[in-house]
């Protein structure tokens, strides 16, 4: 049995409770590694770590920065056939998945935000004919990052590399459910020759550590991933303490489908955006909107795709879909499933779990499922599954299908399948969504800001809006 270790002042340590917690492969239903259930204890000593290090971080070169975050991002490069392994090993995704978008974005993440240093500029500003104004960008200090287990590795990076690049010192918790690959990272950090106390890495729960986070008086920033409902607790925890607070939370994304779209491009597409990494990915459209006039052609060449999709060994090259992340996520799936049920809705395919033979036989599985007939207003469309299931909505007009997609209490991106230039650029200033795919989904750039409206969150990474938040600005004026 493998046990973590939290990564503090530079060196793995047990947590000082030597209490753990089990870290459980979905795809077979068992242990197989214990993580550390931190406590304060374990962050005191981690805080006290970041702050030691953060005068000599905070005023180390950007090119001496850039250099130890390109080293990261290589020896991810290096190891990427043991990380997505052990994504897989951890999350239940497919491997092959891991392998083309997992590892390789969170190499990208540490690359981009490596270099991107080297380009930071700061403005300033004439003030005709009595002063000069220049604007000052300085880390916050100590910054705090929390992330899921959809992603694990890849919003891990996506938050500390920006954090780190503009000379923070970093409180980082990977998920519980999913620490192994943070965990890693952590001896790969050591390896690149990354200052001790510059990040620290604390395990465990969400509720104890995570909170204790949230609520540290030295941490004066939290970058946070995950549900709604722990986004809300991390923004009250931070508001008395005046917290500079960013928040990636749920979706309930609609993709919508005029019809005039490129059919078989919008159909193939909207495969892979329902269903990649189980449907657990907060950018996924879990409310297909399709025109009336093509409803019924779009919905059976659909359900027939889905019906060919394979369940099946995370680890076997042939499988689509792999197990859920956890029993516990998999009974809320299937919950939502019988909901749907009893709130009117036809299953169309799949609505089941899935029971596999030998190795994987007590894993966590559940089959792609396509649901009709439901009110867009009712709990199914209106809440957040994060599973392989999508309900299929028809729309008569443009008035209607913007109606439709801007319903719901979410707002974080929506996806426009349309011909026709003029719709494409209507309908999408009147969704509120924070980031709107035409005809395509999921295609990324680092450069652009990534985040939601409504309950989708608060504030946007990516690009310079991270490193932003991750800065204080300060104005000079001088009188001439
Ligand atoms: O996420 P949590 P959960 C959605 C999805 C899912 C639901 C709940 O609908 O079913 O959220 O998932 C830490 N203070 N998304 O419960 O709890 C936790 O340890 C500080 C969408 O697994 O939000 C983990 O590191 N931290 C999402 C991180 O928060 C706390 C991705 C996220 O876990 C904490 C994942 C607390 N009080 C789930 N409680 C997306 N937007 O991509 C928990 N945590």
């Amino acid at each position: 049995m493998q046990y973590l270790k939290n990564y503090i002042n530079g060196e793995l340590v047990a947590p000082l409770s030597g209490q753990y917690i089990d870290n459980v492969n979905p795809a077979t239903g068992e242990v197989y590694a214990l993580i550390p259930d931190s406590d304060e204890q374990d962050l005191a000593l981690a805080v006290e770590a970041a702050k030691s290090a953060f005068p000599s971080w905070a005023n180390t070169s950007a090119e001496e920065r850039s250099k130890i975050l390109l080293r990261i991002a290589s020896l991810i490069d290096s190891n990427a056939d043991r990380l997505a392994l052990a994504e897989s090993i951890d999350n239940g995704k497919p491997v092959h998945l891991a392998k083309v978008m997992d590892i390789p974005r969170a190499s990208a993440n540490f690359h981009f935000y490596g270099t991107a240093i080297l380009h930071e500029y700061s403005e300033s500003h004439f003030t005709t004919p009595i002063a000069i104004n220049y604007t000052l960008r300085k880390p916050i200090g100590i910054v705090g990052c929390i992330s899921p287990w959809n992603l694990p590795l890849y919003l891990f990076t996506w938050k500390i590399a920006p954090a780190l690049a503009v000379g923070n010192c970093v409180i980082a918790k990977p998920s519980e459910i999913t620490p192994m690959t943070a965990y890693l990272l952590s001896e790969l950090c050591i390896e690149a020759g990354l200052p001790k106390g510059v990040l620290n890495l604390v395990h465990g729960y969400g509720h104890k550590i995570g909170q204790s986070i949230a609520e540290n008086h030295e941490i004066q920033a939290i970058s946070f991933t995950g549900g709604t409902a722990t986004g809300k607790k991390i923004a009250l925890a931070g508001a008395p303490l005046f917290k500079k607070i960013s928040l990636e939370l749920g979706g309930k994304n609609p993709n919508i489908i005029f019809a005039d779209a490129n059919f078989e491009a919008a159909l193939t597409t909207s495969i892979r955006s329902s269903f990649a990494n189980q449907g657990q990915i907060c950018l996924c459209g879990s409310r297909i909107l399709i025109q009336q006039s093509i409803y019924e052609r779009f919905r059976d060449e659909f359900v027939k795709k889905v019906a060919t999709l394979q369940v099946g060994d995370p680890l076997n090259v042939s499988s689509d879909l792999g197990a859920v992340v956890s029993k516990q996520h998999q009974e809320k799936v299937l919950d939502y499933i019988k909901l749907a049920q009893e709130e009117g809705g036809k299953i169309l395919v799949g609505g089941n779990k899935v029971i596999l033979e030998g190795r994987c036989e007590n894993g966590f599985f559940v089959a792609p499922t396509v649901i009709e007939g439901l009110s867009a207003y009712c709990r199914t469309n209106q809440e957040e599954i994060f599973g392989p299931v999508v309900s299929l909505i028809p729309f008569e007009d443009e008035q209607e299908a913007i109606a439709l997609a801007n319903c719901t209490p979410y707002g974080l991106a929506a996806m426009i399948w349309t011909e026709n230039l003029p719709t494409a650029h209507r309908v999408a200033h009147q969704l509120q969504s924070g980031i709107i795919w035409i005809n395509c989904w999921l295609l990324r750039d680092l450069r652009t800001p990534f985040g939601g409206m409504k309950n989708s969150g608060l504030g946007r990474e990516g690009g310079f809006e991270a490193l932003r938040f991750f800065t204080e600005e300060k104005n000079i004026c001088i009188k001439l």
